[in-house]
């Protein structure tokens, strides 16, 4: 039988434990998304939401780069004029990139995406969409869509002055300048660097101390901290009581407290 080639499969699914690793698979294209590789995401993430059995999950790529984002070869962007309509690229951003922003922004367990090489485009949001970056020491971050006419799409232009100030993300977003690991931390766009061969096993270990966390909590939090953004003080405050009101009365809440008062470890339940 003949050996696939390495991107026949546009995507991996790997589960150890509750940690389920998700790896976009088109390297020699820099797994940058196409309607397949797009479709394929959004599966393996509802599959991933839909199992109540798997408490975090680390989106990666294979091979030298993370996600270049959208396929500039897509036939879907092709027209007669060499260019895509105004109305099909609305359209895409729309129908791909804007559900794959929310359905991380929403989803049920924390994400962590481990950037292997260049995120560019899309792709260094779709990164950013998720709870915690960590990045290999040759990952570099690119807002490349000034270059080729667009602006930042999958929820750039929310995202980055919220993460790094709108000074930074109007000179991230119009200069489109490869950003390397270390000054994407040195920003805050990054919680970790590490070596690169270092990459999978840091991922995995900060997948598993957050598998064991009270996934419920962690999710409210990303949720909370994302709506207070908008809020005012007063707001905020009744937001956090809303929503402690609720996880104080959960199972999670009561295993933290009686273990903390028994000197124990936690032991935390299904999400
Ligand atoms: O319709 C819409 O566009 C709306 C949606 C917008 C969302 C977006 O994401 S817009 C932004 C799209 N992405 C880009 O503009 C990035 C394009 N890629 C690059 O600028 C460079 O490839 C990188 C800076 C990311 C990496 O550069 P380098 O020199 O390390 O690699 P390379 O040689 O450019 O790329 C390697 C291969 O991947 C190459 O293929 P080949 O020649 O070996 O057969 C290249 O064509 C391919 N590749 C890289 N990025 C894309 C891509 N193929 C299709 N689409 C890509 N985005």
């Amino acid at each position: 039988m003949s050996t696939p080639a390495p991107d026949a499969v546009p995507l991996k699914v790997d589960t150890h434990g509750p940690v389920r690793t998700i790896t976009l698979n088109r390297p020699r294209a820099l797994n940058s998304l196409n309607g397949e590789l797009h479709a394929a995401l959004m599966l393996a993430l509802d599959a991933a939401a839909a199992d109540t059995a798997i408490r975090c999950v680390v989106l990666t790529g294979e091979g030298r780069g993370f996600c270049a984002g959208q396929d500039l070869a897509d036939p879907v962007l092709a027209t007669d004029g060499g260019g895509a309509s105004t109305e099909s690229i609305g359209r895409l951003v729309e129908e791909r990139y804007a559900p794959l922003a929310m359905r991380l922004r929403q989803f049920p367990t924390p994400v962590v995406a481990a950037v292997n090489g260049v995120a560019a485009g899309a792709g260094a949001n779709l990164a950013l969409n998720c709870d915690i970056v960590v990045a290999a020491r040759s990952a570099s971050f690119i807002q490349a869509f000034s270059k080729i006419g667009l602006i930042p799409d999958c929820g750039g232009t929310w995202l980055l002055p919220r993460l790094v100030g709108r000074g930074r993300a109007l000179g991230l977003a119009l200069l489109g300048d490869r950003l390397e690991a270390e000054q994407a931390q040195a920003m805050g766009l990054v919680w970790q660097v590490c070596d690169d061969a270092e990459l999978p096993a840091t991922a995995a270990a900060l997948a598993a101390r957050l598998a064991a966390l009270p996934t419920g909590a962690l999710v409210e939090t990303r949720l909370a901290i994302d709506e207070a953004d908008g809020l005012d003080l007063p707001s905020a405050l009744a937001l956090e009581a809303r929503v402690q009101g609720r996880l104080g009365r959960s199972d999670d809440c009561r295993e933290g407290v009686s273990a903390f008062l028994e000197r124990r470890p936690a032991r935390f339940g299904s999400r």
